[in-house]
């Protein structure tokens, strides 16, 4: 059994819909501030596999908004508590692209072993309102052509999401072993 630490159930959700058998644990851990999710999702790792003994996975994930330079991006989250959805439609107004993508990076790791990362995304834009009850965080107003990712029922998250491709990646690489 792989112990996830997060304290997201929609994310929880969507692995486990994934790997079948998991367990959550919501013990936080220091997600420092850094460019990359790679770099936060490694260090928490580092701090993680020393309170957990067993399998142990973690993940972080952004929101890369183009005509923003790459904002949220790791700072996702505090973007979200802050300013939120609205904010970020507010920022986007005077924007005519509005490409962005979401980026997943799974760390994995078991005692006697270096820590293994595996990533994903998915390619949208952002719409022009918030759309639709379903998922989590920036979802309403993630759309992948006309549909946002809040009008997804989590089995068709689960076939195109970042979330998707990192965890699949590293189901494969546990599989294969
Ligand atoms: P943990 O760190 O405890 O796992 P979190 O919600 O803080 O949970 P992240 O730091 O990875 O997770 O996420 C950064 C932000 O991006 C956060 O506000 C999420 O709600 C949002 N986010 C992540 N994945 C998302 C997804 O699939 N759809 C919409 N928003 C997402």
């Amino acid at each position: 059994m792989i112990n996830f630490v997060t304290s997201n159930k929609g994310k929880f959700a969507e692995a486990q819909a994934i790997f079948g058998d998991l367990a959550q644990k919501d013990i936080g851990y220091t997600e420092i501030q850094a460019d990359t999710l790679e770099e936060v999702a490694i260090f928490g790792m580092k701090e993680v596999a020393a309170r957990l003994p067993g399998p142990v996975m973690l993940e972080d994930a952004g929101l890369f908004v183009e005509a923003l330079n790459g904002f949220p991006g790791v700072y996702s989250a505090y973007v979200q508590k802050t300013i939120g959805n609205a904010g970020i439609l507010r920022l986007m107004e005077c924007q005519e692209n509005r490409k962005a993508y979401f980026k997943s990076v799974v760390a994995y790791s078991e005692p006697g072993m270096d820590a293994v990362m595996f990533s994903g995304e998915v390619h949208g834009q952002i719409g022009f309102e918030p759309r639709g009850k379903k998922g989590f965080g920036y979802d309403p107003i993630f759309y992948v052509g006309d549909v946002s990712l809040a009008e997804m029922d989590l089995e068709n998250k689960n076939q195109i999401s970042h979330r998707a491709g990192s965890m699949r990646a590293l189901k494969k690489w546990l599989d294969s072993r």
